[in-house]
């Protein structure tokens, strides 16, 4: 048993898993690069050591000092948000060897499913649906590979074992393109990862990106909290997340076969703690196996929003060896959760990060509003690290009303000193497509663009209006036929009247 936590993170996250430990009764222990030295994750713990210069490969990822300030500090757990060192099996092995409670899986679990190849055929054998491609966990060569994609057929995408985050990816429409494809392929993943392997998938065209968290703990108990919508991304960086998933809505069938899916590919690696399990779902629903995630994700917030549950304190309470505190039958998602990341960069410059000092900053407040931020006015962002400087999440009974919540909370949000993609999501919250939810993972960098949501302004509202009731509209009848829920306001009319007023 442990009662002080050393939080191996830095910015929004490191501040919710220590918010997290004090609501718990833990000591925290903050680690900090020179950069970092007036940040608030510095502040808001018990304790804060120096790690070394802003780098993060002579601060955040120097596991051993990390360790080595656990162990002076007397901190016996550590925590290790999303990035840096979380993932990585050697560290998570390490801190058991140091005697240090790890709050995340066993290394075994962080292993099996870092190689993609071997995580598919894993979760493959226990009866899990994978995109159909290449089988089983050795590397393959280019000659095999060349024989077997026929058989798979085209298009297909080559990926890297080593993979995640689209490196080392390649679409490939013909056997006569596949050869330098699979040179270019292996020699990015040599470069990112160290490890040039790589095996093939039939593509999924038009898909979208829902993932499922779930639960486990050292009891042999496995929940899953339902659904994160996370198709709206670019470049491979998610920039929305919501919950429930517009795609699934109220089909509860569809959403319990993904969720006991995703709990059976966690219980194939003997999974413990909080994960999230990615698949790819095509436009007639069919819903393939992508990958998971060992670890605490940026986007959890909206999860715990619709069910109530605070994941990170369920993380230390599994890490104590504790059961989880709740049951599938009890986990229900009640109303709509979105999260816009907020990130120090221009969206009218090809999303470039932005540096310099916060200013000023008024946050968005108020009722089903939350900000998870690591700054504040007077905070330098640097260069140094990922451009992410706060997640705003709203709440609402409704998809609509969530929206709507979200384009108040915008307008409320304001940040002097750096440029943000706070307009981009203004832009977004006004897009027909997004009310609608009509989109998959190619909208923001194929169908949107800053220019032309400018241009549409003048005719947004009222079409904007009607896309969106009518949605609500046919969500309402279907949901009318499996649950009458009494206050509820469910009315097309005052929602639409309320948006009209929204527009004076
Ligand atoms: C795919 C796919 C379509 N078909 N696999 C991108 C990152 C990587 N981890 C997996 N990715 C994809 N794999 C098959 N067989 C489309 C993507 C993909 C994607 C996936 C999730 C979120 C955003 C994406 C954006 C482009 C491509």
């Amino acid at each position: 048993m442990f009662n002080k936590v050393l939080i191996a993170n830095r910015g929004e996250i490191a501040v919710r898993i220590i918010r997290a430990c004090r609501e718990l009764g833990m000591q925290t222990v903050a680690v900090f690069s020179e950069a970092d030295r007036q940040a608030l994750h510095v502040r808001y713990a018990d304790e804060a050591y120096l790690l070394g210069p802003a780098p993060s490969r002579e601060s955040y990822l120097r596991g051993d000092k990390i360790i080595d300030i656990a162990l002076k500090s007397g901190a016996k757990a550590i925590h290790p948000g999303y990035g840096f060192l979380a993932e990585r099996a050697d560290f998570s092995q390490a801190c058991q060897d140091a005697g240090l409670a790890y709050i995340g899986p066993k290394p075994s679990s962080i292993a099996a499913m870092g190689d993609k190849a071997v995580a598919r055929a894993t979760v493959a054998k226990a009866g899990v649906a994978v995109v159909p491609g290449t089988e089983g966990e050795g590397s393959l060569s280019d000659d095999e590979l060349l024989a077997v994609a026929p058989s798979i057929g085209f298009p297909l995408l080559v990926k890297a074992t080593a993979g995640g985050g689209g490196k080392g990816m390649r679409e490939v429409h013909n056997l006569e393109e596949m050869p330098a494809l699979l040179r270019s392929a292996r020699r990015e993943a040599e470069a990112s990862f160290g490890d040039g392997n790589v095996y093939l998938e039939k593509l999924v065209e038009g898909a979208r990106h829902i993932e499922f968290q779930i639960l486990a703990d050292t009891h042999g108990n496995v929940i899953h909290l339902g659904e994160r919508e996370c198709s709206l991304q670019r470049r491979h960086q998610k920039l929305l997340e919501e919950s429930p998933s517009p795609f699934i809505g109220d089909d509860e069938d569809m959403r319990q076969r993904m969720g006991s899916v995703a709990v059976r590919s966690a219980q194939a690696v003997g999974y413990v703690n909080a994960g999230t399990i990615e698949f790819l779902v095509d436009k007639d629903k069919n819903f393939y196996f992508l990958e998971m995630n060992t670890r605490l994700q940026v986007e959890h917030p909206v999860t715990e929003m619709v069910t109530g549950v605070d994941i990170v304190k369920e993380q230390i309470r599994i890490a104590r060896g504790r059961q989880i505190r709740t049951t599938q039958e009890n986990i229900h998602m009640n109303g709509w959760a979105i999260e816009c990341r907020i990130n120090a960069e221009d969206p009218y410059n090809s999303f470039i990060p932005s540096t310099g000092q916060i200013s000023h900053s008024l946050l968005p407040t108020g009722p089903g509003v939350r900000v998870d931020t690591g700054v504040y006015p007077g905070f330098e962002i640097s260069p140094y690290y990922d451009s992410l400087i706060s997640k705003l999440i709203v709440w609402g009974e409704t998809r609509a009303e969530a929206i709507l919540r979200m384009r108040r909370a915008l307008e409320e949000y304001k940040i002097v000193g750096v440029r943000t993609n706070i307009p981009f999501h203004q832009k977004l919250m006004d897009s027909h497509r997004f009310m609608g939810g009509q989109f998959d993972t190619r909208f923001v960098e194929e169908r949107f663009s800053m220019e032309a949501a400018e241009e549409g302004k003048s005719t947004r509202p009222e079409i904007a209006a009607i896309i969106a009731t009518l949605v609500a509209h046919q969500q309402t009848q279907r949901a009318a036929h499996i649950i009458q829920r009494g206050e509820r306001d469910t009315s097309n009319w005052k929602w639409l009247g309320r948006w009209e007023r929204l527009q004076r």
